[in-house]
Protein backbone atom coordinates (compact mmCIF):
# COMPACT_ATOMS: atom_id res chain seq x y z
CA UNK A 1 0.00 0.00 0.00
CA UNK A 2 1.30 3.64 -1.09
CA UNK A 3 2.76 5.58 2.20
CA UNK A 4 0.38 8.28 3.41
CA UNK A 5 0.78 11.79 1.75
CA UNK A 6 2.82 14.08 4.00
CA UNK A 7 1.06 17.16 5.03
CA UNK A 8 1.41 19.90 2.92
CA UNK A 9 4.11 22.44 4.30
CA UNK A 10 6.00 24.93 2.96
CA UNK A 11 9.71 22.98 1.47
CA UNK A 12 12.70 23.58 2.47
CA UNK A 13 15.61 22.14 0.72
CA UNK A 14 18.89 21.51 2.33
CA UNK A 15 22.47 20.33 1.50
CA UNK A 16 24.53 18.39 3.97
CA UNK A 17 28.36 19.48 3.00
CA UNK A 18 31.41 19.22 4.85
CA UNK A 19 34.81 17.59 4.59
CA UNK A 20 35.27 13.77 3.77
CA UNK A 21 34.08 11.37 6.06
CA UNK A 22 32.85 14.45 8.68
CA UNK A 23 29.58 12.29 9.29
CA UNK A 24 27.09 14.05 6.64
CA UNK A 25 25.52 10.60 5.99
CA UNK A 26 25.13 9.37 9.40
CA UNK A 27 23.57 13.05 10.26
CA UNK A 28 21.63 12.22 7.64
CA UNK A 29 20.52 8.77 8.34
CA UNK A 30 20.10 10.39 12.20
CA UNK A 31 17.60 13.20 10.93
CA UNK A 32 15.30 10.12 9.10
CA UNK A 33 15.20 8.81 12.54
CA UNK A 34 13.65 11.46 14.39
CA UNK A 35 11.24 13.37 11.63
CA UNK A 36 8.24 11.97 10.28
CA UNK A 37 9.25 10.29 7.02
CA UNK A 38 10.84 7.12 6.30
CA UNK A 39 13.48 6.38 8.93
CA UNK A 40 16.66 5.07 7.18
CA UNK A 41 19.90 3.96 9.08
CA UNK A 42 23.68 4.63 7.22
CA UNK A 43 23.95 2.03 5.14
CA UNK A 44 20.47 2.00 3.58
CA UNK A 45 21.65 4.98 2.63
CA UNK A 46 24.67 4.14 0.54
CA UNK A 47 24.76 1.84 -2.32
CA UNK A 48 27.28 -0.91 -3.20
CA UNK A 49 29.89 0.20 -4.06
CA UNK A 50 30.02 3.49 -1.43
CA UNK A 51 28.75 0.34 1.26
CA UNK A 52 32.88 -1.09 0.08
CA UNK A 53 34.63 2.29 0.31
CA UNK A 54 32.98 3.86 2.62
CA UNK A 55 32.88 6.55 0.42
CA UNK A 56 29.48 8.40 -0.40
CA UNK A 57 29.61 9.34 -4.59
CA UNK A 58 26.27 10.38 -5.54
CA UNK A 59 24.72 13.35 -3.69
CA UNK A 60 21.10 11.16 -2.42
CA UNK A 61 17.98 13.34 -2.45
CA UNK A 62 15.65 12.12 0.10
CA UNK A 63 12.40 13.30 1.90
CA UNK A 64 11.08 14.14 5.40
CA UNK A 65 8.81 16.21 7.62
CA UNK A 66 9.36 18.31 10.54
CA UNK A 67 6.69 20.29 12.48
CA UNK A 68 5.98 22.91 9.89
CA UNK A 69 8.17 22.08 7.21
CA UNK A 70 8.82 19.59 4.35
CA UNK A 71 12.29 19.02 3.96
CA UNK A 72 13.87 17.83 0.36
CA UNK A 73 17.01 16.90 1.69
CA UNK A 74 20.38 16.40 -0.17
CA UNK A 75 23.83 14.59 1.28
CA UNK A 76 26.25 15.75 -0.64
CA UNK A 77 29.88 13.75 -1.46
CA UNK A 78 32.68 15.24 0.86
CA UNK A 79 35.58 13.67 -1.66
CA UNK A 80 37.18 16.29 -3.62
CA UNK A 81 36.91 13.98 -6.88
CA UNK A 82 32.86 14.45 -6.52
CA UNK A 83 32.87 18.09 -6.46
CA UNK A 84 30.94 17.81 -9.55
CA UNK A 85 27.96 16.01 -7.66
CA UNK A 86 27.83 18.04 -4.84
CA UNK A 87 28.06 21.48 -6.90
CA UNK A 88 24.90 20.15 -9.00
CA UNK A 89 22.75 19.18 -5.71
CA UNK A 90 23.77 22.65 -3.84
CA UNK A 91 22.22 24.36 -7.21
CA UNK A 92 18.79 22.91 -5.47
CA UNK A 93 18.90 24.20 -2.09
CA UNK A 94 18.07 27.12 -0.22
CA UNK A 95 20.18 26.05 2.92
CA UNK A 96 23.26 24.12 3.74
CA UNK A 97 23.90 22.45 6.84
CA UNK A 98 27.86 22.44 7.43
CA UNK A 99 29.17 19.83 9.12
CA UNK A 100 32.45 19.94 10.74
CA UNK A 101 34.21 16.90 13.07
CA UNK A 102 35.18 18.68 16.30
CA UNK A 103 38.59 16.20 16.10
CA UNK A 104 40.10 17.79 13.21
CA UNK A 105 38.14 21.18 12.62
CA UNK A 106 37.47 22.68 9.36
CA UNK A 107 39.65 21.54 6.45
CA UNK A 108 39.97 21.94 2.62
CA UNK A 109 36.53 20.76 2.00
CA UNK A 110 34.85 22.49 4.14
CA UNK A 111 36.19 25.82 2.77
CA UNK A 112 35.50 24.51 -0.64
CA UNK A 113 31.58 23.42 -0.52
CA UNK A 114 31.22 27.14 1.64
CA UNK A 115 32.41 28.83 -1.82
CA UNK A 116 30.15 26.66 -3.25
CA UNK A 117 27.28 27.80 -1.50
CA UNK A 118 28.51 31.28 -1.48
CA UNK A 119 28.68 31.10 -5.44
CA UNK A 120 25.15 29.48 -6.17
CA UNK A 121 23.04 32.12 -3.35
CA UNK A 122 22.83 30.16 -0.26
CA UNK A 123 22.23 32.63 2.55
CA UNK A 124 21.79 30.57 5.57
CA UNK A 125 24.17 27.86 6.83
CA UNK A 126 23.45 25.76 10.34
CA UNK A 127 26.64 24.62 11.41
CA UNK A 128 26.45 20.80 13.30
CA UNK A 129 29.92 20.02 15.34
CA UNK A 130 30.02 16.04 14.79
CA UNK A 131 31.46 13.43 16.47
CA UNK A 132 31.59 15.32 19.76
CA UNK A 133 31.72 11.94 21.92
CA UNK A 134 35.15 11.65 20.66
CA UNK A 135 36.28 14.78 22.76
CA UNK A 136 36.35 15.73 26.46
CA UNK A 137 37.56 18.96 26.26
CA UNK A 138 34.89 21.48 26.09
CA UNK A 139 37.87 24.28 25.52
CA UNK A 140 39.16 22.18 22.78
CA UNK A 141 35.07 22.50 21.63
CA UNK A 142 34.91 26.21 21.57
CA UNK A 143 38.00 26.52 19.60
CA UNK A 144 36.66 24.58 16.52
CA UNK A 145 33.88 26.59 17.04
CA UNK A 146 35.85 29.65 16.75
CA UNK A 147 37.74 28.50 13.86
CA UNK A 148 34.53 27.37 12.05
CA UNK A 149 32.70 30.88 12.98
CA UNK A 150 35.92 32.59 10.90
CA UNK A 151 35.76 30.08 8.14
CA UNK A 152 32.05 31.13 7.60
CA UNK A 153 33.59 35.04 8.00
CA UNK A 154 35.92 34.33 5.03
CA UNK A 155 33.80 32.89 2.96
CA UNK A 156 31.05 35.68 2.89
CA UNK A 157 28.39 34.17 6.11
CA UNK A 158 27.70 35.42 8.71
CA UNK A 159 29.53 33.77 11.41
CA UNK A 160 28.49 35.35 14.79
CA UNK A 161 24.70 34.41 14.26
CA UNK A 162 24.89 31.06 12.27
CA UNK A 163 23.77 28.29 14.93
CA UNK A 164 26.22 26.12 15.80
CA UNK A 165 24.98 22.59 17.22
CA UNK A 166 26.95 20.08 19.40
CA UNK A 167 26.40 16.78 18.95
CA UNK A 168 27.44 13.16 17.21
CA UNK A 169 25.53 11.80 14.55
CA UNK A 170 27.00 8.22 14.98
CA UNK A 171 25.56 8.14 18.48
CA UNK A 172 22.17 9.69 17.74
CA UNK A 173 20.01 7.09 18.71
CA UNK A 174 21.58 7.14 22.20
CA UNK A 175 19.60 9.29 25.48
CA UNK A 176 22.53 11.48 26.05
CA UNK A 177 23.25 12.63 22.20
CA UNK A 178 19.36 13.28 21.05
CA UNK A 179 18.70 16.64 22.15
CA UNK A 180 21.26 17.86 19.39
CA UNK A 181 19.54 15.95 16.83
CA UNK A 182 16.10 18.01 17.93
CA UNK A 183 18.11 20.79 18.38
CA UNK A 184 18.90 20.39 14.35
CA UNK A 185 15.37 19.68 13.53
CA UNK A 186 14.25 23.17 15.21
CA UNK A 187 17.19 25.21 13.50
CA UNK A 188 15.70 23.74 9.90
CA UNK A 189 12.24 24.95 11.31
CA UNK A 190 13.25 28.46 11.85
CA UNK A 191 15.73 28.55 8.79
CA UNK A 192 14.40 31.46 6.15
CA UNK A 193 11.95 30.04 3.09
CA UNK A 194 13.07 31.25 -0.01
CA UNK A 195 10.06 32.85 -2.37
CA UNK A 196 9.71 31.39 -5.00
CA UNK A 197 7.93 32.64 -8.06
CA UNK A 198 5.10 30.51 -9.15
CA UNK A 199 3.41 32.09 -11.60
CA UNK A 200 6.34 32.92 -14.10
CA UNK A 201 7.01 30.93 -16.89
CA UNK A 202 8.26 27.19 -16.12
CA UNK A 203 12.04 26.62 -15.34
CA UNK A 204 12.88 22.97 -14.10
CA UNK A 205 16.54 22.62 -14.33
CA UNK A 206 17.26 18.71 -14.87
CA UNK A 207 19.44 17.32 -12.26
CA UNK A 208 18.79 13.21 -13.32
CA UNK A 209 16.97 11.41 -15.84
CA UNK A 210 15.61 7.99 -16.00
CA UNK A 211 14.35 5.94 -18.61
CA UNK A 212 10.88 3.85 -18.92
CA UNK A 213 9.80 1.60 -21.80
CA UNK A 214 5.73 1.79 -22.27
CA UNK A 215 4.43 -1.17 -24.46
CA UNK A 216 6.46 -4.04 -23.19
CA UNK A 217 3.62 -7.02 -23.96
CA UNK A 218 4.16 -8.96 -27.06
CA UNK A 219 3.21 -7.30 -30.07
CA UNK A 220 2.52 -4.02 -28.92
CA UNK A 221 5.32 -0.85 -30.20
CA UNK A 222 8.25 0.43 -27.41
CA UNK A 223 7.24 3.98 -26.87
CA UNK A 224 10.29 5.50 -24.99
CA UNK A 225 9.76 7.71 -22.53
CA UNK A 226 12.18 10.00 -20.08
CA UNK A 227 11.65 10.73 -16.51
CA UNK A 228 13.19 14.24 -15.83
CA UNK A 229 13.88 14.86 -11.75
CA UNK A 230 14.82 18.60 -10.75
CA UNK A 231 13.60 21.41 -8.61
CA UNK A 232 11.30 24.18 -9.85
CA UNK A 233 12.68 26.97 -10.10
CA UNK A 234 9.84 29.03 -11.28
CA UNK A 235 6.37 28.40 -12.28
CA UNK A 236 4.04 26.08 -11.62
CA UNK A 237 3.82 22.52 -13.58
CA UNK A 238 1.03 20.09 -14.50
CA UNK A 239 0.01 16.92 -15.84
CA UNK A 240 -1.17 17.46 -19.36
CA UNK A 241 1.09 20.73 -20.21
CA UNK A 242 2.48 20.65 -23.14
CA UNK A 243 6.87 21.23 -22.59
CA UNK A 244 9.51 22.03 -24.20
CA UNK A 245 13.27 21.21 -23.34
CA UNK A 246 16.06 23.34 -24.25
CA UNK A 247 19.94 23.50 -23.78
CA UNK A 248 22.97 21.69 -25.21
CA UNK A 249 21.09 19.22 -28.14
CA UNK A 250 18.14 20.79 -30.19
CA UNK A 251 15.23 22.09 -28.92
CA UNK A 252 12.51 18.82 -27.72
CA UNK A 253 9.05 19.01 -27.15
CA UNK A 254 6.58 16.61 -25.01
CA UNK A 255 3.99 16.21 -22.76
CA UNK A 256 3.99 15.75 -19.15
CA UNK A 257 2.22 12.74 -19.28
CA UNK A 258 2.44 11.36 -14.81
CA UNK A 259 3.98 14.03 -12.27
CA UNK A 260 5.65 12.58 -9.06
CA UNK A 261 6.58 14.20 -5.94
CA UNK A 262 9.41 11.48 -4.32
CA UNK A 263 6.90 8.46 -4.65
CA UNK A 264 3.54 10.36 -4.65
CA UNK A 265 1.48 10.97 -8.15
CA UNK A 266 0.32 14.23 -8.65
CA UNK A 267 -1.69 17.02 -10.30
CA UNK A 268 0.66 19.85 -9.45
CA UNK A 269 3.72 20.81 -8.34
CA UNK A 270 4.68 24.91 -7.94
CA UNK A 271 8.18 26.26 -7.75
CA UNK A 272 10.32 25.34 -4.59
CA UNK A 273 9.48 22.04 -5.19
CA UNK A 274 10.90 18.59 -6.32
CA UNK A 275 9.38 17.21 -9.48
CA UNK A 276 9.67 14.09 -11.55
CA UNK A 277 8.19 14.87 -14.86
CA UNK A 278 7.59 11.39 -17.32
CA UNK A 279 7.90 13.50 -20.53
CA UNK A 280 6.09 11.88 -23.51
CA UNK A 281 7.40 11.59 -27.28
CA UNK A 282 11.03 12.22 -25.70
CA UNK A 283 13.52 9.14 -25.57
CA UNK A 284 16.11 9.80 -22.92
CA UNK A 285 19.40 9.46 -24.88
CA UNK A 286 17.98 13.04 -26.52
CA UNK A 287 17.88 14.46 -22.19
CA UNK A 288 21.18 15.21 -20.70
CA UNK A 289 21.11 16.68 -17.53
CA UNK A 290 21.37 20.39 -17.37
CA UNK A 291 19.01 20.99 -20.04
CA UNK A 292 16.02 22.88 -18.76
CA UNK A 293 12.23 22.10 -18.92
CA UNK A 294 10.14 24.76 -20.03
CA UNK A 295 6.61 25.78 -21.05
CA UNK A 296 6.77 26.06 -25.19
CA UNK A 297 8.62 29.12 -26.28
CA UNK A 298 9.33 30.61 -22.92
CA UNK A 299 13.03 30.67 -22.59
CA UNK A 300 15.97 31.26 -25.30
CA UNK A 301 19.47 29.82 -24.49
CA UNK A 302 22.68 31.89 -25.20
CA UNK A 303 26.46 30.83 -25.52
CA UNK A 304 28.74 34.30 -24.70
CA UNK A 305 28.15 36.28 -21.42
CA UNK A 306 30.08 38.64 -20.13
CA UNK A 307 31.13 37.45 -16.34
CA UNK A 308 32.59 38.74 -12.92
CA UNK A 309 35.30 36.34 -12.14
CA UNK A 310 36.42 35.91 -8.30
CA UNK A 311 39.40 33.77 -7.73
CA UNK A 312 39.98 31.80 -4.85
CA UNK A 313 43.04 32.86 -2.78
CA UNK A 314 45.93 30.47 -2.22
CA UNK A 315 46.40 28.67 0.83
CA UNK A 316 48.72 27.12 2.08
CA UNK A 317 47.51 23.58 2.75
CA UNK A 318 48.91 20.92 0.04
CA UNK A 319 46.03 17.79 1.64
CA UNK A 320 46.80 15.64 -1.83
CA UNK A 321 49.61 15.29 -4.31
CA UNK A 322 47.41 15.83 -7.60
CA UNK A 323 45.72 18.77 -5.81
CA UNK A 324 47.65 21.75 -6.83
CA UNK A 325 45.49 24.71 -5.25
CA UNK A 326 43.96 27.95 -6.67
CA UNK A 327 46.67 28.99 -9.67
CA UNK A 328 46.54 32.26 -12.25
CA UNK A 329 44.15 31.56 -15.62
CA UNK A 330 44.98 33.53 -18.99
CA UNK A 331 43.22 34.34 -21.82
CA UNK A 332 42.07 30.28 -23.61
CA UNK A 333 41.65 28.96 -20.40
CA UNK A 334 39.40 25.82 -20.71
CA UNK A 335 37.77 25.24 -17.33
CA UNK A 336 34.60 23.44 -17.09
CA UNK A 337 31.16 25.57 -16.33
CA UNK A 338 29.00 24.85 -13.51
CA UNK A 339 25.80 26.48 -13.75
CA UNK A 340 22.53 25.53 -12.49
CA UNK A 341 22.48 21.64 -13.43
CA UNK A 342 24.57 21.93 -16.49
CA UNK A 343 28.17 21.11 -16.76
CA UNK A 344 30.02 22.43 -19.88
CA UNK A 345 33.23 23.53 -21.42
CA UNK A 346 33.65 27.18 -22.01
CA UNK A 347 36.68 29.17 -22.87
CA UNK A 348 37.69 32.16 -20.82
CA UNK A 349 38.42 35.66 -22.14
CA UNK A 350 40.22 38.22 -20.45
CA UNK A 351 39.43 41.52 -22.17
CA UNK A 352 41.57 43.81 -19.71
CA UNK A 353 44.52 41.58 -18.98
CA UNK A 354 46.26 39.08 -19.90
CA UNK A 355 46.24 37.43 -16.71
CA UNK A 356 44.65 36.75 -13.46
CA UNK A 357 46.06 35.99 -10.32
CA UNK A 358 44.63 34.10 -7.36
CA UNK A 359 42.67 36.18 -4.98
CA UNK A 360 41.90 38.87 -8.05
CA UNK A 361 38.18 39.62 -8.96
CA UNK A 362 38.09 40.34 -12.67
CA UNK A 363 35.88 41.34 -15.90
CA UNK A 364 35.65 38.27 -18.16
CA UNK A 365 34.26 36.78 -21.28
CA UNK A 366 32.81 33.10 -21.14
CA UNK A 367 32.42 31.67 -24.25
CA UNK A 368 30.33 27.96 -23.66
CA UNK A 369 31.21 24.97 -25.95
CA UNK A 370 26.96 24.61 -25.94
CA UNK A 371 24.02 26.89 -25.75
CA UNK A 372 22.48 26.58 -22.88
CA UNK A 373 19.67 28.58 -20.31
CA UNK A 374 21.92 31.52 -18.55
CA UNK A 375 19.22 34.11 -17.75
CA UNK A 376 18.71 34.40 -14.03
CA UNK A 377 21.29 32.08 -12.78
CA UNK A 378 22.25 32.97 -9.46
CA UNK A 379 25.48 32.19 -9.87
CA UNK A 380 28.08 29.49 -11.20
CA UNK A 381 31.34 28.06 -10.65
CA UNK A 382 34.71 27.31 -12.77
CA UNK A 383 36.79 24.15 -11.98
CA UNK A 384 39.32 22.00 -13.90
CA UNK A 385 40.28 18.46 -13.15
CA UNK A 386 41.87 19.60 -9.71
CA UNK A 387 40.78 22.41 -8.18
CA UNK A 388 38.13 25.42 -8.28
CA UNK A 389 39.37 28.18 -10.87
CA UNK A 390 37.00 30.43 -9.62
CA UNK A 391 33.24 31.33 -9.06
CA UNK A 392 31.05 34.00 -10.76
CA UNK A 393 28.58 35.66 -11.61
CA UNK A 394 26.71 37.09 -14.94
CA UNK A 395 26.73 40.59 -15.45
CA UNK A 396 25.64 40.40 -19.59
CA UNK A 397 23.98 37.89 -21.89
CA UNK A 398 25.78 38.05 -25.21
CA UNK A 399 24.48 35.89 -27.84
N1 LIG B 1 32.62 8.37 16.80
C1 LIG B 1 31.86 8.90 15.85
N2 LIG B 1 31.94 8.44 14.58
C2 LIG B 1 31.14 8.99 13.65
C3 LIG B 1 30.23 10.05 13.96
N3 LIG B 1 29.59 10.40 12.83
C4 LIG B 1 30.06 9.59 11.85
N4 LIG B 1 31.00 8.76 12.34
C5 LIG B 1 31.76 7.75 11.58
O1 LIG B 1 32.54 8.39 10.59
C6 LIG B 1 32.62 7.60 9.44
C7 LIG B 1 32.22 8.43 8.23
O2 LIG B 1 30.86 8.79 8.35
P1 LIG B 1 29.97 9.19 7.08
O3 LIG B 1 28.66 9.61 7.60
O4 LIG B 1 29.99 8.12 6.06
O5 LIG B 1 30.82 10.42 6.56
P2 LIG B 1 30.49 11.31 5.29
O6 LIG B 1 30.79 12.72 5.65
O7 LIG B 1 29.11 11.03 4.80
O8 LIG B 1 31.56 10.78 4.21
P3 LIG B 1 31.59 11.18 2.67
O9 LIG B 1 30.19 11.33 2.22
O10 LIG B 1 32.29 10.07 1.96
O11 LIG B 1 32.34 12.48 2.60
C8 LIG B 1 31.69 6.39 9.65
O12 LIG B 1 32.45 5.29 10.02
C9 LIG B 1 30.82 6.84 10.80
O13 LIG B 1 30.37 5.76 11.59
C10 LIG B 1 30.16 10.51 15.32
O14 LIG B 1 29.41 11.40 15.67
N5 LIG B 1 31.00 9.90 16.21
MG1 LIG C 1 28.47 10.51 2.93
Amino acid sequence: MAPPAPPRLPTLAVGVIGHVHDGKTALTAALTRITAGQPRTHEQLLDYCERLTGITVLAKCIEYCTERRRIVHWDCPGHPDRCKNTIKALSQVDVVILVVSAAAGPREQTREHLQYARALAVTHVIVFLNMCDLLDSPELLDLVELETRELLHACGFDGDTAPVIRGSAAQADRDEWREPLYALRDALDAAPLRIHDAAGALLLPVVRTYSRWFGRRAGAAQVPSTVLAGRIERGTLRTGDMLELVGHAPTRRGQCVQLRAFDRVVDELAAGESAGCQLGEVPPWEVTPGMVLTSPDALTTHRRVIARLSLPPRTSARPRSSWRGPSAIASGYRPHLYVRTADITCTIMLPDASRAEPGERVAAELVLDVPTVLAGAPGFILRDAHSTVATGEIVELLD
